[in-house]
């Protein structure tokens, strides 16, 4: 009996046909009869930075009244280690008021969204991003995304340089087609001689992700990356990187050939290394990367499949060179750090506390605003973190008090009177924009937080630094996997809840209860919370104690699937 190959993947066809992707976008944005685009478009322009989506609030009613959906585009930028001017921070509030839903969201990979852009305004709003020197490039699609560094050059001088790395290797693992600049900023069309000399015409299998983190903190979660460089810094110098590679959160439920993963340390390499390394690892990726089913397309099943010695190997053979033995490390936390902190030198950095990244203007709490006043002093940048929190840094001594004025005035000091639970907790966005979400995730959050901390008071708890993390659904885009407390969502007001994760992003936590709705949660939860109060060891983490006291496997005795 003959083999047959399976057939690729819908979306490889309208990659192949796409003209380094330009399809019929262009034709598509001037179309005036639909507010969306031709369907092969919808999956072009997200390598553009953008998803069509509708709201889905409105949904039911729309179709009722025989109506198409109320189609408008969220745009993401590209922004390396989520470092922006306080111009930048301004350029983006003014497209929030003018184009947008009168709202920023701060992301999970320290990137702007913005929402709620309709088809007309998509061309302005990006060209804007153009001017204020971001872009929107690959911050979607099946490239290289975002590049995520820890974002608070706090500590030493090594920061600025581990960032520098961040941002070359954003450069130099972007798309080389000049569709984006036709289509968005009128640049003249190139004819022939386009090349895409490292993701080739088809690009890759699926979204590819690198983050540089640098110990002690693993804010970047580096482990949930399909690639990850784990600064080594000895006195004031970095020597290199670990390389992490084939991390991943997404799954879908009750399909066991899909499941989070933690990245491989495969070795370590000097810096001059990186870009070689992050362009051969993207490299396999696109060559061995599954192109027939997207749901189990990302690098971490190559790894998984073929194993960590065969990707050594092959990334070996194509780099020339061997990795050294990887460097020892250690990661202490994978969250922010809030209020001020000092800087090495003399420059101060006030990490606040933003709701699921999101900034808006609401009734006593007027972010949106005291931020716009507040970039309008500010001298120093801005750091958007991968905790969705926001980093104003680089303050002079004489700055902080008319930045704390604003801060104070605008009610953005949540981090100094808000629980640790809250501070630390993480909601992707889920309704009513995203179209993949079951249940509510970031509208959910304030209140499921509220009705968590009666409980955690109720057993003395209040102070407990435990990390909670909900998304509307298993694909993970807040790193549920990696929380201690994790709500995934399954259908409208249920969830699945994971117990376990580590606090240090260095352990996937494990499915504990299904399906079950916020009273089933918080009655699954509270033995464990009478417990953690009763039994636990100094400095233990609520995820520590559910495995130490058993409740859920150890990971030596976890296995995959979960
Ligand atoms: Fe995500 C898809 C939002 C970080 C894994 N993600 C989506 C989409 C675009 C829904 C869609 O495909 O239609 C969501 C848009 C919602 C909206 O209305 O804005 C969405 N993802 C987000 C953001 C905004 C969540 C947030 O609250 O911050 C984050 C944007 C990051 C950025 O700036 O680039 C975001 N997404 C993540 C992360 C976290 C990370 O990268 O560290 C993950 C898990 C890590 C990973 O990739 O494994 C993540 N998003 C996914 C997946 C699952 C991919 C998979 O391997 O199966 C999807 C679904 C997909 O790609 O088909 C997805
Ligand atoms: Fe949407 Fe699911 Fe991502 Fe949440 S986790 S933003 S619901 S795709």
């Amino acid at each position: 009996m003959s083999h047959q190959p399976k057939p690729l993947s819908e979306v490889e066809h309208i990659k192949t046909q796409s003209r380094l992707l330009r399809g019929s976008l262009a034709e598509s944005l001037e179309d005036p009869v639909t507010g969306g685009l031709a369907t092969p478009d919808t999956s072009l322009i997200k390598f553009h930075g953008s998803y069509q989506q509708d709201d889905r609030d409105l949904r039911e009613e729309r179709r009722q009244q025989k109506l198409e959906p109320d189609y408008s585009f969220m745009l993401r930028t590209r922004l390396p280690g989520g470092v922006c001017t306080p111009a930048q921070w301004l350029a983006m509030d003014a497209l929030a008021r003018e184009h947008a839903n009168h709202t920023l969201r701060i992301t999970t990979r320290q990137a702007f969204q913005l929402h709620g852009i309709i088809k007309d305004d998509l061309r302005p709003t990006i060209a804007r991003i153009n001017e204020a020197m971001m872009d929107t490039l690959a911050a979607c699609g099946d490239v290289n995304r975002n590049v995520l560094c820890n974002p608070n050059p706090v500590d030493s001088r090594v920061h600025e340089t581990v960032y520098q790395w961040a941002v070359r290797l954003s450069e130099h693992l972007l798309p080389k087609t000049r569709a984006y600049y036709e289509i968005w900023l009128g640049k003249e069309k190139v004819a022939g001689g386009e090349d895409e000399p490292i993701y080739g015409p088809t690009y890759l299998p699926r979204k590819f992700k690198a983050a540089v983190a640098v110990p002690p903190l693993n804010d970047v979660d580096v482990f949930a990356q399909d690639l990850g460089f784990i600064a080594i810094i000895e006195g004031d110098a970095l020597v290199g990187f670990n390389v992490s590679v084939g991390g991943g959160m997404g799954a879908t439920h009750g399909d066991a050939a899909t499941y989070p993963r933690l990245a491989d340390v495969v070795g370590f390499i000097s810096p001059e290394q990186t870009l070689a390394v992050a362009e051969e690892v993207v490299k396999i990726h696109r060559d061995f990367g599954d192109r027939t089913n997207r749901k189990h397309a990302r690098l971490k099943y190559v790894l998984e499949e073929r194993g960590v010695p065969w990707f050594t190997a092959e990334l070996e053979k194509r780099l020339g060179f061997a990795l050294q033995p990887a460097r020892p490390f250690a990661f202490e936390h994978n969250g922010d750090r809030f209020g001020w902190t000092e800087g090495h030198d003399g420059q101060w950095h006030l990490t606040l506390h933003l709701d699921s990244g999101r900034v808006a203007d609401r009734p006593g709490a007027t972010h949106l605003t005291g931020l716009r006043e507040i970039a309008r002093i500010h001298t120093g940048d801005f750091r958007l973190t991968a905790n969705q929190n926001l980093v104003i840094a680089g303050v002079t001594p004489e700055a902080r008090e008319a930045i704390d004025a604003r801060v104070t005035a605008h009610a953005l000091d949540s981090f100094r009177s808000a629980s640790p639970v809250r501070r630390n907790a993480l909601a992707c966005v889920a309704l009513p924009t995203c179209g993949l979400a079951m249940a509510e995730a970031e509208r959910y959050l304030p209140a499921f937080v509220g009705r968590m901390e009666d409980r955690l008071r109720a057993h003395g708890l209040q102070d407990a630094n435990l990390l909670l993390r909900i998304t509307g659904c298993p694909n993970g885009c807040a790193r549920p996997y990696l929380a201690e407390v994790g709500l995934v969502g399954k259908a409208p007001g249920r969830y699945n809840l994971h117990l376990g994760g580590d606090a240090r992003g260095q352990r996937l936590n494990r499915l504990y209860r299904e399906n079950i709705d916020e009273d089933a949660i918080l009655a699954a939860l509270e033995p464990l919370f009478e417990g953690y109060a009763r039994e636990r060891q100094p400095g233990e983490g609520f995820g520590d104690f559910v495995v130490r006291a058993g409740h859920v496997p150890s990971p030596s005795a976890q296995a995959r699937p979960s």
